[in-house]
């Protein structure tokens, strides 16, 4: 069956700001406190979508959450009229209005881990949105956008949303930002790839500096939820030295696309054993692995983490030529830019890179990867989503001027606290919810 690679894209909401939330994430503790441009972010994000969908990738946005979420401050116990809810937030608990007024989820690697149909037991398309339970602003992601991908992906014969798994250490799930699905057509059978970064109950080494957020018996639910088959599921653990040097997520140290592996030397604990599991079970589907590893004598680990070099898109163009989408950063880091300049005089899987400003999601720690979730379709599937979400040049300039009239170009952590700020967020998504014929996901509009 032709399938295609659609990357679906997450449009930054008006509360972009940065908080540093997230301990482990480094790039963004750095930046804790700096004062944000939710606009200069939502159109950086945009320009990323529209110049990607003009190269003829098929390119779809998922929309923001409803931020602040009043429902957590709700839940922590502040009570009133919503601008009393956030007047006593602010000033009894600035960090819980912090984490309810996250933009996060426009890294929507982390909104699910998807399966194609090609994979799964029962032929359909398998997503099951991450519990993201180690950080309680990404925590409380789920079940909202389970409810927004449902709104996409509502054809339930070809579409199963699973609900989250549980949301507790034991269960650590952060979506496809630790999953990477190799094959040799987008379309036939492939092999799923899980990365984990530690183990509840099993043994094996354990990050001492920073928190390993995914596990192993996440990923193991997540394979028999999606009904994927032993012999074409492989789960690999991060090398415990890399989290504790802030690759928080796998995507921040590899990505792999069909059947590419581009990834740091120091990734995988037993790596080379895991590449000749992958290279086995994909053999047994008519493929082999093609391995891109970057020494750490040309890129150390903290080049990787300040540049994002992994953190970029792999696609795979209609020719078969592939392209690296990665953020300006990659140029920046002399390392890393040398790196690139021997790639280009070689021979490897890569064949071109494109660069994009992202510049005020990257200081949050979300680089292009983060950025996208992507869903593998075969026409038909494709033809069941929601038509309203792919980019085009319509929908460019209509969400290009919706930014315009709706965001902010300035956020300080103190503006988290005025009240006006909820109204003109749901302002703007009321109007989202009509330019991509969502009906009424939010809370605010139930
Ligand atoms: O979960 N940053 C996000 C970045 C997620 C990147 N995603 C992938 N690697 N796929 C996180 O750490 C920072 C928000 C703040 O501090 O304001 C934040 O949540």
């Amino acid at each position: 069956m032709q399938a295609s690679e659609a990357n679906f894209d997450g449009l930054v909401g008006p509360t972009h700001n940065y908080a540093g939330l997230s301990f482990g994430n480094v790039v963004s503790r750095s930046n804790e406190k700096s004062v944000a441009n939710p606009k200069a972010a939502a159109k950086q994000g945009l320009r990323k979508m529209k110049r990607l969908a003009d190269l003829g990738f098929v390119q779809g946005v998922l929309p923001p959450l409803e931020r602040p979420s009043i429902r957590l401050l709700c839940d922590v116990g502040f009570t009133g009229d919503d601008a009393a809810v956030i007047a006593r937030a602010a000033r009894e608990a600035p960090e819980l209005l912090a984490a309810a007024s996250s933009a996060s989820a426009m890294w929507t690697a982390n909104a699910a881990t998807v399966s194609p149909s090609a994979d799964t037991v029962d032929g359909r398309v398998h997503l099951t949105p991450a519990n993201l339970a180690a950080k309680l602003h990404r925590a409380i992601e789920h079940g909202e956008t389970r409810r927004t991908l449902a709104a996409i992906f509502a054809d339930e014969a070809r579409f199963r949303i699973h609900r989250a798994l549980p949301g507790t250490p034991a269960l650590g799930d952060e979506g496809a930002a630790n999953h990477t699905r190799f094959a040799r057509e987008y379309g036939e059978k492939g092999v799923e790839f899980f990365v984990y970064g530690r183990s509840e109950y099993g043994q094996g080494p354990q990050p001492q500096r920073y928190p390993a957020r995914r596990t192993l018996e996440a990923s193991r639910a997540i394979a028999r939820l999606h009904g994927l088959d032993e012999a074409s599921t492989v789960f690999a653990q991060q090398t415990p030295e890399v989290i504790d040097a802030g690759v928080f997520h796998n995507d921040v140290i590899a990505v792999g696309n069909r059947t590419t592996l581009f990834c740091h030397q120091r990734a995988f604990v037993d790596q080379h054993k895991v590449y000749a599991e992958l290279d086995a079970k994909l053999r047994a589907h008519g493929a082999r692995l093609s391995t891109l590893e970057v020494p750490k004598r040309e890129v150390g680990v903290e080049d990787a983490v300040s540049s994002y070099l992994f953190n970029s898109q792999l696609l795979s163009c209609a020719d078969g030529t592939q392209v690296l989408v990665m953020p300006q950063e990659c140029r920046e880091n002399a390392r890393v830019a040398a790196y690139l300049d021997g790639l280009a005089a070689r021979a490897t899987p890569i064949d071109e890179v494109l660069v994009f400003d992202l510049r005020e999601s990257m200081k949050n720690g979300g680089g292009p990867a983060c950025l996208r979730l992507r869903v593998v379709l075969d026409d038909a599937e494709r033809a069941a989503v929601n038509p309203r979400v792919w980019m085009n040049d319509t929908l460019f300039a209509s969400l290009d001027a919706w930014i315009d009239a709706h965001y902010r170009d300035r956020l300080a952590p103190a503006d988290l606290a005025d009240p006006r700020l909820l109204d003109e967020s749901r302002t703007a998504l009321d109007r989202l919810t009509t330019l991509l014929g969502l009906g009424s996901v939010y809370d605010f509009q139930r």
